[in-house]
């Protein structure tokens, strides 16, 4: 399964919800499907995209919030899986894709790899509900749209490959792209 394949299938379905992403391939994937206002790709700051979704999901209890989260930024802030399961908002979905790699700088391998440190038991362990691995398209569709129906916190851990984009870029940076977002929510 290809990580770019998972957002493609999402992407109509986050035109309602506020989405954060890690930096890198990733945001790049969401970012060549077309930008959209309630997009906001956490640029430099590994390992806080989950922070900041929930950060939003407390504060804007109206709010759907989505985060788009990798396995080498979730080992980076393993302690943020802990708040994650301790306040457990009710609109925040947190997306991890475990490409085993952290692609977006050489392709390194990261402590998922060859199973040796499983996040959706250690996202259980943290106290996260909901929690499902999954592996094949069938299974991610399945997991997020029960949790974009849900009324609770839900985490789903996809073990994809490690392929990314063969390109980089975006039109804006970091500092537009947040007070884009910002207005974004602000004008709602
Ligand atoms: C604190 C910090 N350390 C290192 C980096 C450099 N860096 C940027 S992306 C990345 C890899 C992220 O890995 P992962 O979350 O697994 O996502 P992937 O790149 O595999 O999509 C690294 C090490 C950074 N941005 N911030």
């Amino acid at each position: 399964m290809k990580r770019a394949d998972c957002i493609e299938a999402l992407y109509p379905e986050l035109e309602d919800r506020l989405v954060v992403t890690i930096m890198g391939a990733c945001a790049q994937e969401l970012y060549d499907l077309g930008h959209r206002e309630n997009f906001f790709y956490l640029q430099h700051a590994m390992g806080l995209a989950s922070s900041i979704g929930l950060g939003l999901a407390m504060n804007l209890p109206d709010e759907k919030v989505v985060v788009l989260d990798g396995d080498g930024s979730v080992l980076m802030n393993m302690g943020g899986l802990a708040t994650l399961g301790r306040y457990r908002p009710r609109n925040l979905t947190h997306i991890i894709f475990d490409n085993g790699s952290l692609l977006s700088t050489g392709g390194f391998t990261s402590h998922t790899t060859s199973g040796i440190v499983d996040l959706a038991t250690v996202a259980k362990g943290a106290g996260c509900p909901n929690v499902t691995p999954v592996n094949n398209m069938f299974q991610f569709m399945e997991a997020a749209a029960e949790a974009f129906e849900n009324e609770a916190m839900s985490t789903i851990v996809a073990k994809v490959e490690a392929i990314g984009p063969d390109h980089f870029g975006m039109d804006f940076k970091l500092p537009e792209n947040a007070i884009r977002f910002a207005r974004f929510i602000k004008d709602r």
